[in-house]
């Protein structure tokens, strides 16, 4: 009896293991094809772009005004940005500027089998006629995390992105060194170049930013002083932005809205405290969007990149994304050196010469000592 049972519980437990497998592979492969704008049913965000947004498939974009037909050759196939999508609902800008409603099929080529199959940022061949999507173009680089719901899918936030514009203000929020190099890891990590931008300069006096602003610049970035409220250095930022695709990245209230809107007045982003209002609402959607600059180029929404940063990583590997310090590293004594107390470190002695900045080496062990918060 006792045998019966124990074998009986066996079987039970074999069937909801069989089960609970069946489960994940089912979730795995919802998971995957959410992420790439195929789930089935249910998705609010569907409205949107709903049957009224498939009419007016092909429509003018921002500079060309409304509703004008572009000048195309009709049902060829041509070469298309990705800016948004919802679903299986690509909007995708032409050379011209004018959108057009996208769809992928099952047969729909692509060199990314193992992570979102189409994202913004992503090149992409569509046939005009059909808006059939039918090649996925090589993407040169990537802002990718793992999937919220199973680690092994990569979900690709935004694609083709040429450089990572990390904002902070020098008052109100005060200067961060901190967070700063979070993005400018999260940048090195992706090898995505990065560029800092410290706006808000009208609120504090040079001596207060001057040393940050020297200690990144001799780091290897290229740094921007700003203010969005008197249009100091707005043009130097402006040609930095032009052409390219850029994500802006900061800590809520630097003035990365502001910043935009003096740029280009008619993007209209939100500014200020509203937007720290409906916040918790906007980063509910993992979808980025892509949107044009009047004056050439993108700057990429991208709402699930402050939980990014956030990220896991080696203790050994953080010193190789600080780009002043990793050139030291091969001479340290140990291999695998921290630089944070073993001895022989050629990046301590580099800071006491004075090769390195104070600040970044303080900065460093911040992130460091952080890192052993969040892995401990
Ligand atoms: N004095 C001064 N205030 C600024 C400047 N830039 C922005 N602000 C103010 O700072 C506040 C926040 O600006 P936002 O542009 O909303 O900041 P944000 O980085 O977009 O914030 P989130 O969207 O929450 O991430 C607003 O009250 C702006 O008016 C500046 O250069 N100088
Ligand atoms: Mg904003
Ligand atoms: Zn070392």
């Amino acid at each position: 009896m006792a045998q019966n049972t124990w074998t009986s519980r066996r079987r039970d437990k074999r069937r909801r293991d069989e089960q609970d497998r069946h489960e994940e592979r089912r979730e795995l492969r919802r998971a995957s094809l959410m992420e790439q704008g195929h789930a089935a049913v249910g998705l609010e965000e569907a409205e949107e772009l709903s049957d009224q947004a498939l009419q007016r498939t092909v429509r003018s974009g921002r500079k060309g005004g409304e509703a004008q037909e572009p000048s195309r050759p009709a049902g060829g196939v041509v070469e298309a940005l990705v800016v948004h999508y919802r679903r299986n609902h690509f909007e995708l800008r032409l050379a011209d500027g004018s959108m057009l409603l996208g769809s992928s099929r099952s047969t729909t080529r692509t060199p990314h089998t193992d992570s979102t199959l189409i994202t913004v940022g992503d090149r992409v061949r569509v046939d005009c006629a059909t808006g059939i999507i039918e090649e996925v173009l090589e993407r040169r680089t990537r802002i990718s995390r793992a999937s919220k719901i199973h680690r092994e899918v990569e979900q690709v936030l935004v694609a083709n992105v040429d450089q990572l514009v990390v904002v902070s203000s020098v008052q109100d929020p005060y200067l961060k060194p901190g967070l700063i190099d979070r993005y400018l890891i999260t940048a090195e990590r992706h090898g995505i170049a990065a560029v800092l931008c410290l706006n808000k300069i009208d609120l504090a006096d040079p001596e207060d930013w001057e040393e940050v602003a020297e200690a990144y610049r001799g780091a290897g970035y290229p740094v921007l002083v700003c203010s969005a409220a008197t249009g100091e250095g707005l043009d130097t930022l402006r040609e930095v932005l032009r052409d390219r695709v850029s994500v802006l990245s900061g800590q809520s209230g630097v003035g990365k809205s502001s910043l935009l809107n003096a740029l280009d007045p008619a993007l209209g982003l939100t500014v200020g405290d509203v937007v720290r209002q409906t916040r918790k609402g906007r980063h509910t959607t993992t979808h980025s969007r892509l949107i044009p600059f009047c004056f050439g180029g993108f700057v990429a929404d991208t709402p699930g990149i402050k939980e990014f940063t956030l990220w896991r990583m080696e203790e050994a590997e953080v010193g190789t994304l600080y780009p002043d310090i990793r050139v030291w590293a091969p001479k340290c004594r140990f291999s695998n050196c921290t630089h944070t107390h073993e001895p022989d470190c050629a990046v301590e002695a580099a800071v006491e010469r004075g090769e390195i900045s104070p600040l970044r080496y303080r900065t460093y062990l911040q992130v460091m000592e952080t890192l052993h918060e969040e892995t401990a």
